[in-house]
């Protein structure tokens, strides 16, 4: 059954971070995310865009994802009726770049056509390999070592599976050496952002003394070549994450070796399509997937619940609960972590929560009707 979308809502919304969280590019205190409403026929569908407040993890940021979704997406998307929500993609696709703006509003499609199915929106991905998806952290670099162990102590005890923690250079072979002596047999695994080159081949080669699952994107965001060069020196496994925003960058990151594992983001890649199609070429190779975050709040963080559902998710990621970032959700109920560190998906239609409007109402900064 077609559906087209009469009216498109655009909020800006500010969400201060419970704490600061600190990457090789720098410090994030407070969250500003575009969302996304379609509607149709009385009924809403709802997207986050991703992208970060300055455009320091990728080209993108919250001030040009406003106008991409303004001036470039929501006319191409309404007004013309849509069978289903896997033509979204096609009707941006000639878009350049700006992935996370395209996906925000994509995934928003996929919950409008989910909730008017009456379906969640894990099923109408073709997800539901499991009822809960395996759940690990993505920790900040930290004031100081002590502090990072702290951390790492209070999570494991919260259940999560698996560990991630931020490193750069200075603070990486001694932090690392620090919680493998505290931490000798956790899933552990260190996320660069994109903070070394190939002349630090030494310093990352110093990194496969301490077993861990990958290395998550040492090298530049755009270089894939680099990486295959540096996985030839390196036991432990590449994880790729800047590097891949589409289908063929995974295919051609697989020829040519460049990485063991891909971290899928959602907004990365440009929406659920994309996810699916990127997931889909690792899963013919035997590469496992895993659901990245970008400090989402509710409504972005149930997507990735969803996404994380289908088959070749194997891997603990980064989706974990609600108030690990936010004092206040922007859902009436919170995203919680089972004790086992899973997350459970449900089964009402759509992406699953109801939003706590009146909350959203009072953090709402911008706000824009398009029709
Ligand atoms: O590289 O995975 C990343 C947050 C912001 C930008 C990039 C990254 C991250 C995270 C946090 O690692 C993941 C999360 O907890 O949402
Ligand atoms: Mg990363």
């Amino acid at each position: 059954m077609s559906f087209q979308i009469e009216e498109i809502r655009l909020r800006q919304i500010g969400m201060p971070l419970v704490k600061f969280f600190e990457t090789s590019f720098g410090r994030t205190y407070e969250r500003h995310m575009v969302l996304v409403e379609v509607v149709s026929e009385g009924v809403s569908g709802w997207g986050e865009v991703t992208a970060g407040e300055n455009p320091f993890y990728n080209e993108e940021w919250t001030e040009s994802a406003w106008s991409i979704v303004k001036d470039y997406v929501a006319p191409r998307i309404l007004k013309t009726p849509f069978t289903t929500s896997a033509d979204v993609a096609a009707r941006v696709a000639h878009i350049r770049g700006h992935r996370m703006a395209r996906g925000g509003a994509e995934v928003a499609v996929w919950d409008l056509e989910a909730k008017r199915a009456g379906v969640p929106l894990w099923k109408l991905i073709g997800g539901g390999a499991r009822p809960e998806i395996p759940s690990g952290v993505s920790l900040g670099i930290q004031d100081t070592v002590d502090d990072l162990l702290n951390v790492i102590e209070k999570e494991l005890a919260d259940g999560y599976q698996r560990i991630k923690m931020k490193i750069k250079p200075g603070r990486d072979v001694e932090d690392i050496r620090e919680v493998r002596k505290r931490f000798p047999s956790i899933k552990l695994m260190a996320d660069a952002n994109s903070a070394y080159t190939l002349n630090d081949i030494d310093r990352l080669k110093a990194l496969d003394e301490f077993y861990l699952m990958m290395i998550e994107q040492p090298l530049a965001h755009d270089d894939i070549i680099d990486h295959a060069e540096l996985q030839k020196h390196l036991q432990t496994p590449i994880c790729l994450d800047e590097c891949i925003r589409s289908a063929h960058h995974a295919e051609q990151a697989i020829r040519m070796h460049a990485c063991g594992i891909i971290n899928i983001k959602l907004g990365r890649v440009g929406g659920f399509a994309e996810a699916k199609k990127v997931h889909d070429v690792c899963q013919a190779a035997g590469i496992p997937v895993w659901c990245g975050g970008m400090l989402e709040s509710g409504i972005g963080r149930a997507h990735n619940v969803a996404l994380a559902t289908l088959p070749n998710f194997t891997i603990p990621g980064d989706v974990s609960a609600s108030k690990r970032y936010w004092k206040r959700e922007l859902l009436t109920e919170e995203i919680v972590a089972t004790p086992n560190g899973t997350i459970k998906s449900n089964d009402r239609p759509g992406f699953g929560y109801d939003i706590d409007m009146d909350f959203l109402d009072s953090i709402t900064v911008r706000k824009e009707t398009i029709r």
